[in-house]
């Protein structure tokens, strides 16, 4: 398995083990393959946080499910997006993938314009979908409030997720706990759905990462690092420099105290902890040792070694990647003509059943 962070330094193994992981104890449950369908919106370049929370868990995924990872550039045009950047950001995005572990080789890798079955399925669920169900996801309350305008997308952006999912008959659908909510409607459809027309779709159940596996803003250790925050310095991009990482991770947030100790109620502390201990496979009760009679100061400057090493060869990775334009073409282009091969096949069902000719 090409997981880059991995091979390259065997003292800073990414392991969700202990507290991390999701997908150990979902296959524990039941051994069952089954198909699982992930994604992440192009609203900016990926976080530690996307990394930690969902691309490291997705890249384990691939082993014993029948997997299909998207490039969500659709959903992004829900907020403005200047064309240019986001046609290179979509690029990016897909090798961004790649260099953070996840093997075209071993899922269906595709951005999901590339497959129109999406936005095909996206217009017939939105005619079984009541717009007062969609009118209450918290989402798009949080996202419309105090908009001037809101677009109708911002309220359709549940419709094109459930397209997306019930395109590939998808299991299982691993989520932060915020698009929980998404997933239940998305259950919900499937029932209007075979209601109306017959039994086509079956309900994917999510799977939500454990708290352990949310990183939080640098800059607001309260609020969750997220690629589109405004403020630049509350998150660590994949991408950022070793100089800006430095620099942002020296000014993490954190309360007033000194000793590195894991405390939940000290929200700046225990995040940049749960950073360190994710990165590098250390208890927190080892964390703790190694800085012993040393400040918050060290942990920072600790931690910011870790990080940058950690994303060193995914920088390169992802270079190299970029720097080869035809390769990374031909790479979507098949993962979008694996994703097609059971979309296709999906869409043809659901217009059977509708009496789409
Ligand atoms: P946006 O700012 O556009 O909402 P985001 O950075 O919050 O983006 P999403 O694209 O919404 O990320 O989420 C992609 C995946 O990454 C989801 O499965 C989500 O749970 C996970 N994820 C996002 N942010 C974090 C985080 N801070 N910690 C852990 N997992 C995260
Ligand atoms: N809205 C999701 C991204 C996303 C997604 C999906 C996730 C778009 N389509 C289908 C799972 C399944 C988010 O995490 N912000």
């Amino acid at each position: 398995m090409s997981f880059t962070m991995g091979h390259r330094r065997t003292n800073m193994i990414l392991d969700f083990r202990a507290n991390h992981c999701y997908v150990d104890g979902m296959k524990n449950n039941q051994a069952k393959k089954g198909t699982v369908l992930s994604g992440s919106t192009t609203s900016g370049d990926l976080t530690l946080g996307n990394y930690i929370g969902a691309v490291s868990q997705w890249t384990k995924m691939t082993e014993d499910y029948d997997a299909y990872f998207m490039v969500a550039n659709l959903h992004s045009l829900t907020d403005h997006q200047d064309p240019k950047e986001l046609r290179e950001r979509t690029l990016s995005f897909y090798a961004q993938y790649i260099a953070l572990g996840l093997d075209p080789a071993k899922c269906a890798l595709f951005v999901q314009s590339m497959v129109p079955e999406h936005a095909e399925l996206n217009w017939v669920l939105t005619n079984i979908t009541p717009i007062g169900q969609l009118e209450r996801m918290t989402q798009f309350k949080d996202k419309s409030e105090n908009k001037k305008q809101i677009n109708a997308g911002l309220l359709m952006y549940p419709v094109l997720m459930a397209a997306d999912i019930l395109l590939y008959r998808a299991d299982f659908v691993p989520v932060g706990q915020d698009q929980k909510q998404h997933i239940e409607l998305c259950r919900d459809m499937v029932k209007y759905f075979n209601n109306r027309f017959g039994d086509v779709f079956k309900e994917p159940a999510p799977l939500i990462a454990p708290k352990g596996a949310k990183i939080m803003s640098l800059a607001d250790p309260t609020k969750k690092m997220s690629k589109s925050d405004p403020d630049k310095n509350g998150m660590i991009s994949i991408l950022d420099d070793p100089k800006v990482l430095e620099k942002k991770l020296k000014r993490a947030v954190t309360d007033s105290g000194t000793v590195v100790k894991y405390d939940e109620n000290s929200a700046g502390i225990a995040n940049l902890m749960t950073i360190y201990s994710v990165l590098t496979g250390k208890s927190y009760a080892e964390i703790e040792k190694d800085f012993e009679g040393k400040m918050y100061g060290h942990l920072k400057v600790g931690l910011a070694e870790v990080v940058i090493e950690t994303l060193k060869p995914v920088q390169a990775k992802h270079r190299e990647l970029m720097a080869n334009r035809d390769h990374l073409a031909s790479l979507m282009k098949q993962g979008a003509e694996a994703a097609r091969a059971k979309a296709s096949e999906t869409l043809r069902l659901v217009y059977d059943h509708a009496g789409i000719l």
